[in-house]
């Protein structure tokens, strides 16, 4: 199986999140994509090749130009702050109720009040070389789609950061461009047909919902942690199920606490029964391994021979699949359980030998 990655992500490093008024170590480390690598490697079934660039032109399809502009001089800017902090951080946010029954502000000049109006939350800083992961994570996303347009049954691009809580203007949870809608975006346009994405991530994508939640070509599935109880709380629940000409074509399957692998595989059945209805011959998952029992962040119960058997599963669809990388912060096992979901979608045998306690 091909697998595209670069070392460009270790530039996007950033230290801290913030939490409950602290600072924390950030969960969305450049060791979960190295741990990815090195399992895959020693896997041997797995080659590796760089991403090809695409220019921005894909970023745009799916984004507003505004943000990537923002996202591209945010460094420079926070620099001409003066600041010594050695992360961009917003703390001040222009909720829609700030400025009821005035009508629109003016762009925000100061670099605070900027990142302010595009990032929604305080668990995405920006360093120096998070412009440049980010895009080349976008561009991962899309080298690993021209390969299945190539002819490939599945491809899986190590991203990092990931994408699927960025919308189509603002960005969030660890993400800064939507790998995924970009990618989907360009199948659309190259294939001529419908596209699935199938979501597995533990958080609700409330970007990649946002930015097809009208559109009737692009079916948007997700598994995810209750938003009633999980970040990002503010999408993600049953009822919603797209609108206007994507009436339909997104389905949430909110998971309960401690949601076990049965439970979750049931679910996963939903969600593949509606993509079996819908038409196309591709389909992108967000592959998030956060999910996991162990996962710092998260709170169900999956074990590793739930991520081998969804893989499984996913392949009887019998779809040519791209998978991108999302979440997963139990670094531990994150290479092995990525690896087993694979294994699992390649149809070969799991592997639980190397997860060390
Ligand atoms: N205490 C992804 O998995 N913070 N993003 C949640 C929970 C943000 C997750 C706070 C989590 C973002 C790609
Ligand atoms: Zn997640």
């Amino acid at each position: 199986m091909r697998v595209v990655y670069t070392a460009e992500h270790l530039r996007h490093e950033p230290r801290h999140e913030l939490q409950d008024g602290e600072a924390i170590g950030i969960f969305e480390v450049p060791e979960r994509a190295e741990t990815i690598r090195r399992a895959l490697e020693a896997d041997g079934g797995f080659t590796f090749e760089e991403p090809v660039a695409h220019g921005v032109d894909p970023v745009t399809a799916v984004h507003d130009p505004a943000m990537l502009a923002y996202l591209e001089d945010a460094w420079r800017d926070w620099r001409e702050l003066g600041e010594t902090a050695g992360e961009i951080f917003p703390d001040t946010f222009p909720l829609p109720a700030l400025r009821e029954g005035m009508g629109p502000g003016p762009e925000p000049h100061s670099p605070r009040a900027r990142v302010g109006r595009w990032c929604f939350d305080t668990a995405t800083p920006m360093v120096e070389g998070t412009y440049g992961a980010a895009r080349s994570a976008v561009d991962a996303a899309l080298t690993a789609a021209d390969q299945m347009l190539e002819g490939e049954d599945a491809v899986y691009a190590l991203c990092r950061p990931p994408g699927h809580h960025a919308a189509r203007a603002m960005f969030g949870g660890y993400c800064f461009f939507n790998n995924a809608a970009i990618a989907a975006e360009h199948l659309v346009g190259r294939t001529g047909e419908p596209v699935a994405i199938l979501d597995v991530d533990y958080h609700h994508g409330n970007g990649t919902q946002q930015i097809f939640y009208a559109r009737g070509d692009v079916l948007y599935v997700s598994l995810h942690g209750d938003p009633d109880r999980a970040y990002p709380y503010f999408s993600g629940f049953a009822d919603e199920v797209g609108a206007g000409a994507g009436e339909g074509a997104n389905v949430n399957l909110p998971l309960p606490l401690g949601c076990s692998n049965e439970e979750y595989l049931a679910n996963l059945d939903r969600g593949l029964e509606a993509i079996g209805a819908f038409g196309g011959s591709v389909l992108v998952v967000s592959l998030g391994i956060d999910t996991y029992g162990r996962d710092p962040i998260c709170d169900l119960s999956l074990t590793t021979e739930a991520y081998h058997e969804a893989g499984k599963r996913v392949a009887a669809l019998g779809r040519s699949v791209l998978v991108l990388q999302e979440g997963g912060y139990f670094v531990p096992h994150l290479g092995q359980n990525v690896r087993n979901w694979l294994l699992g979608l390649q149809g070969r045998p799991r592997d639980l030998s190397l997860l060390s306690s």
